[in-house]
């Protein structure tokens, strides 16, 4: 058993001084006690906040991003970016992504995230033929989990066709994503069977371009079965191309759609970057999280996502980095507001009456979805994005001596770290009570950085 000691800590009712964290042999928190003095033994910490959960990551994207900023169209958008994204496809193979995964999560680790969702679409080989071992590529990314420590949520997912009611034929560049059920379940369920404390399994449907109707009822069929609950996760209505098509398809937009088929709480949409008032109202009463990425949403030209309306309805967020043009929660969240603000040429858009603390609203909301969205916690009994009894000791050290963040009361403080300056405060990070960035180092960040150059030299040519 470990005791930690911090002056200050974000608990469940706020913010609390003297703050002693026990956390048991196997990762979990068994008590929290306020004011307690500290004893000389003890590590002393400054300030601590649970883990952030990114629950949206392409590992692979981390070694492109910045790399697409040359106009290539007389209007570049994100169908001429994904054409990009694809050459580079073809180049990535297991061990090179192990390698990309690998510093991308001590990446991820050292900003503050202490979990990951990964929403894995390459599952062949470039010319379309499975690996040896169909799950190779999952496993490179389980393999980069295990290395760096970050808590991973592996979302393998389906991949069918190139359009909406199959009405593209696939693209060459596309075969390596190309899974029938069968296979896909197949997949998951060893992934799932051998799914041990580090890592969680999940469900994603890349998008409803990519997969029918019938093919989301049959692996949701199969969820229903399973012992444990799995999270399904879809990237949906992120660019208005695709909404168009969707109506053409169907004669609903696509959030509409999935309201329309049936989802819950289990369910993480996406973007979800453009809802009508109903779809807004709807979507939040469903309980699904909406998982947003709005610095990669700023970078392909998607829209805004009506972030008040949204929180004012109840909805549940989340935050992932996505393409990872940013490896920052705190970034995300100041994207987040910020776009708002442009958009509505006001202030404070994510605070309300009752929290008008934007920082702390918007730290909170994600916590809480993000955790839930990754599968380690439900509202009713928090596993997970909380210091309490009972939740996984994912913790995150905040050093406030920083002139950006000096003399903060504890009202002032998240909004002082989310909307000033560009330093990252976080200096050591615990994932399932082990110390996984001391003083803002990783253990294998020195060899993971010279192993990523490598990788670098052979895929940007
Ligand atoms: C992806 N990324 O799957 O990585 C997508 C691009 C697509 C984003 N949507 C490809 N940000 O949507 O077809
Ligand atoms: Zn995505």
């Amino acid at each position: 058993m470990a005791l930690l000691h911090t002056h200050r800590a974000l608990l469940p009712d706020g913010w609390a001084s003297n703050v002693q964290i026990a956390i048991d042999e196997n990762g979990l928190i068994t008590a929290v006690d306020q004011n307690v003095s500290t004893t000389s033994d003890q590590m002393s910490l400054d300030c601590l906040l649970p883990g952030i959960a990114n629950v949206h990551s392409h590992a692979f994207q981390r070694a492109m991003a910045g790399r697409a900023e040359c106009r290539s169209d007389r209007e570049d958008s994100f169908w001429t970016w994904r054409k990009l994204l694809y050459q580079f496809v073809a180049r990535i193979n297991p061990d090179n992504l192990r390698q990309i995964a690998t510093q991308l999560y001590i990446e991820m680790l050292k900003a503050g995230y202490t979990a990951v969702a990964e929403f894995h679409y390459i599952h062949n080989q470039p010319d379309g033929r499975p690996y040896s071992d169909p799950a190779a590529m999952c496993q490179a990314l389980i393999d980069a989990a295990d290395a760096t420590g970050i808590r991973l949520t592996l979302l393998p997912t389906l991949y069918m066709q190139a359009g909406f009611g199959g009405s593209l034929p696939m693209e060459a560049s596309q075969q390596r994503f190309a899974s029938t059920v069968d296979h896909y379940l197949q997949r998951l369920a060893t992934l799932t069977s051998a799914s041990a404390t580090r890592y969680k399994t999940g469900i994603a449907f890349h998008s409803l371009r990519a997969v029918s109707p019938e093919a989301i009822n049959e692996v949701m069929a199969w969820r229903d079965q399973q012992s444990e609950i799995l999270p399904v996760h879809i990237h949906a209505a992120e660019q208005l191309p695709e909404v168009a098509a969707c109506v053409k398809w169907s004669g609903m937009r696509p959030v509409e759609w999935l309201l329309n088929r049936g989802i819950d709480s289990d369910w993480c949409i996406i973007h979800a970057t453009h809802l009508t008032a109903g779809e807004i109202t709807a979507l939040a009463a469903s309980g699904a999280v909406a998982g947003l990425c709005p610095t990669t949403e700023a970078h392909l030209g998607d829209g805004i996502f009506p972030l008040a309306d949204y929180l004012a309805a109840g909805g549940k967020i989340a935050i992932g980095s996505d393409s990872h043009v940013s490896v920052s929660p705190i970034e995300e969240l100041r994207w987040l507001e910020y776009t708002q603000r442009l958009n509505h040429r006001q202030r404070n858009l994510a605070a309300t009456v009752d929290q008008p603390h934007t920082g702390e609203r918007l730290l909170l909301s994600t916590l809480a979805g993000g955790a839930h969205a990754l599968g380690l916690s439900n509202p009713k009994q928090p596993t997970a994005g909380q210091i309490a009894p009972g939740c996984v000791a994912d913790l995150i050290e905040i050093d406030t001596s920083h002139p950006t963040l000096v003399e903060c009361t504890d009202e002032q403080l998240l909004n002082c770290l989310i909307f000033s300056g560009n330093h990252n405060p976080v200096r050591h990070v615990m994932t399932q009570g082990r110390w996984v960035i001391r003083d803002r180092r990783h253990e294998q960040e020195t060899g993971a950085a010279a192993d990523y150059q490598k990788v670098l030299r052979i895929l940007i040519k």
